[in-house]
């Protein structure tokens, strides 16, 4: 069998069994979309506009709650609503980084009740297991996914070598609740001499730092092509904010469809081309 990456989505889709993962992959093959759009804006009205246009394009969204500032848990709601009409899953970027006690009550409880509706979340490994212990009690009987951030797109970010194997090692033991990671390139070799590494090992990797029309920002965010991150990198689903709602703050309907209907084209086309390798 080839490596998982080689393997389309829907095949992929098949074989995974946490709901969120297997809806994921579905999903993404039905839109033909490895598109995850991340939304950083502080107004509910812009937030969800920018998910109205670019709801078609889309396989995920991917949210800070905690940046909108007249936040009501209308937006919950009105963001499911699209998430149903758009077809498209949740991925609330909580990072999640205490002791299990804690986390557990984090995405379960407190304002925004994550658990509640948001289909994927991550966490830093840093603490140990406890974190994917606190998580997974929460998450795991409302059929949620986890992704561990393995690797990170900052400049001199830590999440390096033995960090990054031993997210990798963490995940393995955990893999009805930790569906991938979050990183910059495959973790199929990690730790290959592991005793955790099974056969049909299949990770997701959603990756941030993607755009096309900059290599970065003033505060060390470093940015690759969706053809240097699917095609070279062999990561799943491409991750883009700025690149797609712009750096303005009035939201350019316009701009903001065009960039969307850019980036799924792109991913999809090194998507494509990846898996033709193995044909
Ligand atoms: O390593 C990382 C991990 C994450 S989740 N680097 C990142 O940039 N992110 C997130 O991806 C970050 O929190 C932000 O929401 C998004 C990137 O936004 P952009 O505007 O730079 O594309």
């Amino acid at each position: 069998m080839p490596p998982a990456h080689l393997q389309s989505y829907a095949k992929r889709a098949e074989r995974h069994s946490n709901p969120a993962a297997k809806e994921l992959l579905e999903t993404i093959e039905r839109k033909r979309s490895n598109l995850c759009v991340s939304i950083d804006v502080t107004k509910q009205a812009d937030f969800l506009r920018i998910i109205d246009i670019v709801g078609p394009y889309i396989c995920l969204v991917k949210t800070h709650v905690d940046i909108i500032e007249d936040f009501e848990p209308t937006v919950i709601d009105r963001l499911k609503e699209l998430s149903e009409r758009d077809d498209f899953l949740i991925f609330e970027d909580r990072k999640f980084a205490d002791i299990g006690n804690t986390v557990a009550l984090q995405y379960s409880s407190g304002v925004y009740k994550i658990a509640s509706w948001s289909h994927i979340t991550n966490a830093h490994p840093v603490p140990g297991p406890s974190v994917i212990a606190g998580l997974s009690s929460v998450g795991l009987p409302l059929g949620r996914g986890l992704l561990l951030l393995a690797e990170m797109s900052t400049k001199g970010n830590l999440a390096t070598g033995s960090y990054t194997e031993q997210a990798v090692q963490m995940a393995r033991a955990h893999r009805d609740f930790v569906v991938g990671f979050i990183a910059q390139h495959r973790m199929d070799g990690v730790a290959a001499s592991d005793k955790g590494v099974a056969d049909d090992e299949d990770f997701l990797i959603l990756t941030p730092g993607v755009g096309l029309h900059s290599r970065g920002d003033s505060m060390g965010q470093q940015y690759r092509t969706p053809q240097e991150v699917v095609l070279e990198s062999g990561c799943d689903v491409i991750i883009v904010g700025r690149g797609i709602y712009g750096k303005g703050n009035e939201v350019d309907a316009e701009y903001v469809q065009g960039q969307a209907e850019i980036y799924q084209k792109e991913g999809w086309a090194a998507y494509e081309e990846r898996i033709s390798a193995a044909e």
